[in-house]
């Protein structure tokens, strides 16, 4: 038994604070004791730290070091175990040889994924200030695989993201003033409880259960009922996935023709609704938006769409559109006419009411913002300027050199030689995954640092073992939640895995760069650093500001918020001269010069209902819902004893409707076989009416398993459904990703089952 045993230790994920206990042989985890609902997630840390899949020691693909995995790389890697002195080495020559021959141009460290909380070993911070500090730059990402179409669309027609999504309603308004909220996608609670950087307390569930005491009634519009917790006691409105704006038109048609809505809010502090209301009145196409020719799209009646208007028309009412209906080709499309509904309604800005986007999205939203700074990790200077959007990575790599168009700008893709990944999995969060697989064997070299052999890290050549977040000290905050946690260090690390940070120093030392990278500082003296400006701004404050090695021992710092004073948009409300919004009109724009003069076809200049170009067809009737899981955060720690839990017969759990199973004879606990165009998976059967008849759902995050004889487009035999979705950009105005939904057929798998091998290890010579 080591040290360490007896001692509860504070620490925090993404997904809650908690406190470790480690003897060197198991983990006990408690909750945040004043977490009032702390997430089951957590669970998946008690078996994790020795676990098979953890990373032990450097390695190098063979076929890399003799000059050829470019074209041959794949998941059954022959990898050599080097020293850590002699794999720096190796990777220090290979980044001055890519630099001195290319140029930082054909690197490219957009390295996108969440890896762990904590404020110093930010996984993609510090990658990104290595290659800024220590190597001159290179080619980034630009927006997320959450946000990738609101994040564009939004500053263009009301305002930045994080004001609208994260400085907004909040969940006290709503328990306190709401009367309906309209939730387009739910606001489940499985996506409420992670927060990048982590959260002390999950509050949502409670927060809709006390409106809906108060009598709030709350709408589900979406394909699956869960998507509100119970507590909400929701009405659910089960529609056609994609045909949300639909709805949203028609609805807007009936506030019109019923003169329900709100003109003078409208003329006041919204532009361009005449051209807007041509479309609605189909005097351009002949076709008015009405509630009859919504009904036909989304599968709601005209009876209901018109009694829905008229309700929302009565209260205080909040729309809410979740990162899900924009993580789909248009997905600009729905996020736009939330916000001109909830204009014609004249409610934003008022407590509990008008559009809070993205609200329960994540476990930021609905809160107050902190009133001091938190700890961030400075990234310094990125002297390349070519950038994607972040999900064209197979675009990037399959077509250097050709043009593509993003947010009114024609760009031209990088030819990238060398891929730095570091704290990310996109063998988990990008699509169509054959065609990841071809793109990333054009790179000439690709390193990855993680602490899990992950498909990521199965496809590099050169693999660093990185601690994972029990094993080292760290700071744990987030811009919406009040407390500072010390996250103290509960266990050694795995083998030889080390902290990013010291491998990133390690490099810069031998690149004769080390000063520029640390600034002369260890981790620990970069913690008490980085938490100086937190502290001075607390004392300044007058609010209790103890000096680091006080708060280390203490584990814990209450920050103070600012006011629930609505943001950004109660301000525009009070005085729309004086707090114009960040638009160029200043006002909430319904019609979009600057988008008009894009030209996009895939994006008009007034939000506009377009249909699917992958509709569900005979050959693949099934409209696949690929969301995100309840039992973890993304793939992180998918090999955890509480995401395995939840496995049956070690496969990804499927859902589909009774009608659909019973049309292909299958039963709960089925091995079925999902598959279209671009592939195919197995995944195990659960028969539910919890979602609609035509949709079926398969969460993301199942470690990619290609069964390993396969020649071309392997099935992946564990349930990932990126083998799936559509790796086309959600419009050329933003480019996000369409991860979402795609459509698939399903049968019963009858052929003989292959073993799960996602979390066994190479075995390196
Ligand atoms: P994670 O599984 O969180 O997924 O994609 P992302 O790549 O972020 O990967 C993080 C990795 O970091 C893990 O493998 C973990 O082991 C590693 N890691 C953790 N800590 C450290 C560390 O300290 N150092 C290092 N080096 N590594 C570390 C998420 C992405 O998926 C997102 S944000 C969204 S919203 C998308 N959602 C969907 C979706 O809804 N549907 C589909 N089909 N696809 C999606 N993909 C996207």
């Amino acid at each position: 038994m080591n040290q360490r045993a007896a001692i509860w230790t504070p620490h925090s994920a993404h997904w809650g604070a908690f406190s470790a206990r480690w003897n060197g042989t198991t983990l006990d985890v408690t909750p945040y004791e004043h977490d009032p609902a702390p997430s089951p997630i957590l669970g998946n840390f008690t078996d994790a730290l020795r676990h098979k899949a953890r990373i032990q020691r450097p390695v190098v693909r063979r076929s890399w070091l003799e000059g050829k995995a470019r074209g041959t790389r794949d998941f059954t890697p022959d990898f050599v175990e080097r020293s850590w002195d002699e794999v720096v080495g190796l990777l220090a020559t290979e980044l001055a040889r890519v630099r001195s021959e290319y140029g930082g141009g054909a690197v490219f460290g957009g390295s996108y994924g969440w890896s762990s909380a904590g404020r110093l070993h930010h996984a993609q911070s510090q990658v990104h200030r290595f290659l800024n500090m220590a190597f001159g730059g290179y080619v980034r990402s630009v927006n997320t695989y959450s946000a990738g179409a609101s994040a564009v669309i939004l500053p263009h027609v009301m305002g930045g993201y994080e004001n609208l999504s994260r400085r907004n309603v909040t969940w006290d308004q709503m328990a306190e003033h709401t009367d309906i909220v309209l939730a387009f996608g739910g606001m489940a609670l499985k996506n409420t409880a992670v927060a990048s950087g982590g959260l002390s307390r999950h509050i949502e569930r409670d927060g809709m259960m006390r409106a809906a005491r108060r009598g709030a009634g709350f709408f589900c519009i979406g394909p699956l009922r869960d998507d509100l917790p119970d507590e909400a006691n929701a009405t659910w409105l089960p529609i056609k996935v994609g045909t949300d704006v639909a709805l949203m038109l028609a609805l807007a048609h009936t506030l019109v023709v019923e003169d329900l809505w709100d003109k003078a809010f409208v003329a006041h502090y919204c532009t361009g609704f005449e051209p807007f209301q041509r479309y609605l009145f189909g005097r351009d196409d002949g076709t008015p938006k009405d509630a009859a020719w919504a009904a036909d799209i989304t599968g709601i009646s005209a009876g209901a769409i018109v009694d829905l208007a008229r309700r929302i028309a009565r209260g205080r009412t909040l729309i809410t559109v979740s990162h899900s209906l924009q993580r789909a080709q248009y997905g600009e499309q729905p996020v736009w006419m939330g916000a001109v509904l909830a204009a014609m309604l004249g409610q934003i800005g008022l407590p509990g009411g008008g559009y809070n986007y993205a609200l329960g999205a994540l476990g930021h939203t609905g809160r107050c913002v902190n009133a001091v700074p938190i700890p961030t990790l400075p990234r310094g200077k990125n002297e390349v300027h070519d950038f994607i959007p972040v999900a064209r990575i197979s675009d990037m790599l399959l077509n250097p050199g050709q043009l593509f168009d993003y947010n009114g700008r024609s760009l031209r893709y990088p030819d990238i030689k060398l891929v730095y990944w570091v704290g990310g999995n996109p063998f988990h969060h990008h699509q169509d995954i054959n065609r990841l697989r071809r793109a990333f064997n054009m790179p000439q070299t690709i390193v990855v640092h993680e602490s899990a052999w992950t498909p990521m890290a199965r496809f590099a050549d050169i693999v660093l073992p990185a601690t994972m977040t029990l094993e080292r000290d760290d700071i744990g905050a987030a811009a919406t939640d009040p407390r500072l946690i010390a996250m103290r260090k509960v266990a050694d690390p795995v083998g030889e895995a080390r902290d990013d940070f010291d491998i990133f120093a390690d490099l810069s030392r031998k690149l004769g760069v080390e000063q520029a990278f640390t600034e002369g500082r260890n981790s620990r003296q970069w913690l008490a650093y980085l938490y100086e400006p937190t502290r001075r701004a607390l004392a300044e404050a007058g609010w209790d500001a103890p000096d680091f090695e006080e708060f280390w021992q203490r584990g814990e710092l209450a920050l103070p918020s600012e006011p629930d004073d609505g943001g950004s948009l109660r301000a525009f409300r009070d005085d729309p001269d004086k707090n114009r919004l960040p638009t160029p009109s200043g006002r909430i724009e319904i019609y979009s010069e600057t988008i008009a003069t894009f030209g996009y076809s895939d994006c008009p200049p007034h939000p506009t209902f377009l249909p699917s170009t992958e509709p569900p067809s005979p050959r693949h009737p099934l409209t696949l819902i690929a969301n995100q899981p309840s039992t973890r955060l993304h793939s992180q720690l998918d090999f955890g004893a509480y995401s395995q839990s939840k496995k049956i017969a070690g496969r990804e759990a499927v859902r589909l409707n009774t009608v659909d199973a019973e049309r292909r004879g299958i039963k709960t606990g089925d091995i079925v076989r999902l598959f279209n165009d671009r592939g195919a998976c197995l995944a195990a059967a659960i028969v539910s009416d919890d979602l609609m008849a035509g949709v079926i759902q398969l969460s993301t995050g199942a470690w990619y398993d290609p069964e390993p004889d396969a020649a071309h487009d392997p099935m992946c035999v564990h349930g990932n459904p990126n083998v799936l979705t559509r790796d086309i950009g959600t419009s050329r105005l933003a480019q996000g990703c369409c991860g979402q939904v795609t459509v698939v057929e399903c049968e019963k798998y009858s052929g003989k089952l292959p073993p799960i091998r996602a979390f066994d290890p190479p075995t390196p010579r």
